[in-house]
């Protein structure tokens, strides 16, 4: 992609509005425009990285065995009616009227719309189990809505609801998700850390949220230190193995972690002093069992092997596709700009020409677009009649993790440079080689995006 023939509208200025650092890097590096209080547009490179990160939550939920679908933003009252959560959700629902006069609402959350699905259609055992979602906007009427797409009003969620015949099953879906989630987290380059939480208007006794460790987060938490030190890493698991999820559920939650909702100072003394950590988190996820609280109230039921009707068992699952967008430039940046991990980056290189219309360093810039699409790797290639230093800034704002420079007098020499974002070490080097450098690196981060 050409930056000249991009829309990328970055702003030279900090936004007075921004108080925290991933609200102002997203509206200076021309990702998001504020449309209203907690809505947001989404520019080309916003809209982008969001594409990778829905994309990147699809593969592994695949992978876990789930099954996508969509489902509408705009539902009938009358279901939320039936499971008894249409008065109890409060001013947090948006609530309107269509010109029949017949209430609607704006969806918070899809248990009701799920369940409907499912009693529609499956009346027996021999059909679970069953894990059905969808990544898809949602909109809750939040008090302060705030720091961008942290606290939006309409966000991006991924929503999984699994029913179940038996209790046990349900856990199992439980722990399969845990385990999913650990998996999808890592590979933005995040660490979030499952902690025991409070349930909520969803309801339910057994919940986690995925917790990423950031001063701005907004919930207070409280862990033993060595969980930090746990990685899933690359392990392949067998999702259909209950033991084997449950292993990693147990691995991954059995130290202390807990949202302040749920600490308990005892407990949390019995942790080592050395090991007491207290930090913010920003919550990324949060998985519920809640068994069969809806299916009673809306009459999901299942047919047993002994021809018995009984309500199956759930839990929802969701991930804030949006808010992983700030959570992950709170964990990853500096005081020039993002610094994307190469598992979400929205272009994988950029390209930087020093002299753009010298007739070498043209070609050699347009030889290396070649170069990376024929390799299905996307560069950003700054092509504009601009000097180096606003061109640097503006890569580094944008948060590309490699750069490419291109110069006559390096290309005299028959190198370029290479440099990395994060440590921002510079290694001179002929063009094929740089080429051949960036593959290799992302030869474990191939998502698609747009
Ligand atoms: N039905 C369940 C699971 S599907 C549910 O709604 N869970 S939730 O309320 O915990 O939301 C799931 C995730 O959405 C949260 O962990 C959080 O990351 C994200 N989220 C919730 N509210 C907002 C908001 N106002 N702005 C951005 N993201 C949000």
């Amino acid at each position: 992609m050409r930056l000249s023939r991009y829309f990328l509208p970055v702003l030279k200025e900090n936004p007075s509005e921004a108080q925290i650092v991933s609200h102002r890097y997203m509206l200076r590096a021309g990702m998001i425009k504020q449309s209203s209080a907690g809505i947001y547009s989404w520019l080309p490179m916003g809209f982008k990285v969001l594409r990778k990160l829905e994309n990147i939550v699809h593969e592994e939920q695949i992978r876990a065995g789930h099954v996508p679908m969509l489902m509408p933003t705009l539902q009938s009252a009358d279901l939320w009616r039936e499971s008894g959560r249409y008065d109890g959700y409060g001013a947090e629902m948006l609530r309107m009227k269509d010109r029949h006069d017949r209430d609607m609402l704006f969806s918070p959350t899809a248990e009701e719309m799920f369940t409907d699905v499912f009693r529609s259609h499956v009346k027996s055992y021999k059909d679970l189990p069953l894990t059905l979602y969808q990544i898809q906007w949602k909109f809750r009427d939040e008090v302060r809505p705030r720091f961008g797409v942290m606290r939006g009003r309409e966000f991006f969620m991924k929503d999984g609801y699994n029913f179940d015949l038996t209790k046990e099953d349900a856990l199992h879906a439980y722990n399969r998700h845990l385990v999913s989630y650990l998996r999808t987290y890592e590979r933005m380059g995040l660490q979030a850390i499952p902690m025991r939480a409070d349930s909520g208007p969803i309801g339910g006794d057994y919940t986690h949220e995925f917790l990423v460790l950031a001063e701005t987060g907004e919930s207070e938490v409280f862990y033993d230190s060595e969980i930090t030190d746990l990685k899933f890493g690359d392990r392949e698991i067998d999702y259909d193995n209950h033991a084997e999820c449950q292993a990693v559920l147990e691995e991954f939650t059995s130290r202390y972690a807990r949202t302040d909702e749920t600490h308990d100072e005892a407990a949390f003394n019995e942790v080592p002093e050395d090991r007491r950590c207290t930090a913010r988190g920003i919550e990324v996820g949060q998985i519920f069992y809640f068994g069969t609280q809806y299916s009673e109230a809306l009459g999901a039921t299942v047919q047993t092997p002994e021809g018995k009707n009984v309500p199956v068992h759930m839990g929802s699952h969701g991930i804030g596709v949006s808010r992983l967008l700030g959570a992950i430039i709170e964990a990853s940046h500096d005081d020039k700009g993002i610094i994307w991990p190469e598992g979400v980056t929205p272009f994988h290189v950029g390209i930087v020409n020093l002299k753009q219309g010298d007739e070498e360093a043209d070609a050699a810039c347009e030889a290396l677009e070649k170069s990376f699409d024929a390799l299905g790797l996307e560069a950003l290639y700054d092509d504009r009649k601009e000097r180096a230093g606003g061109k640097f800034a503006t890569m580094d704002l944008i948060g590309l993790p490699w750069r490419i420079t291109v110069g006559p007098r390096g290309l005299k020499n028959g190198v370029v440079e290479l440099t990395s974002r994060r440590t921002g070490e510079s290694v001179e080097m002929p063009p094929e080689e740089a080429v051949k450098k960036i593959a290799e690196i992302y030869a474990d981060h191939r998502v698609s995006g747009l």
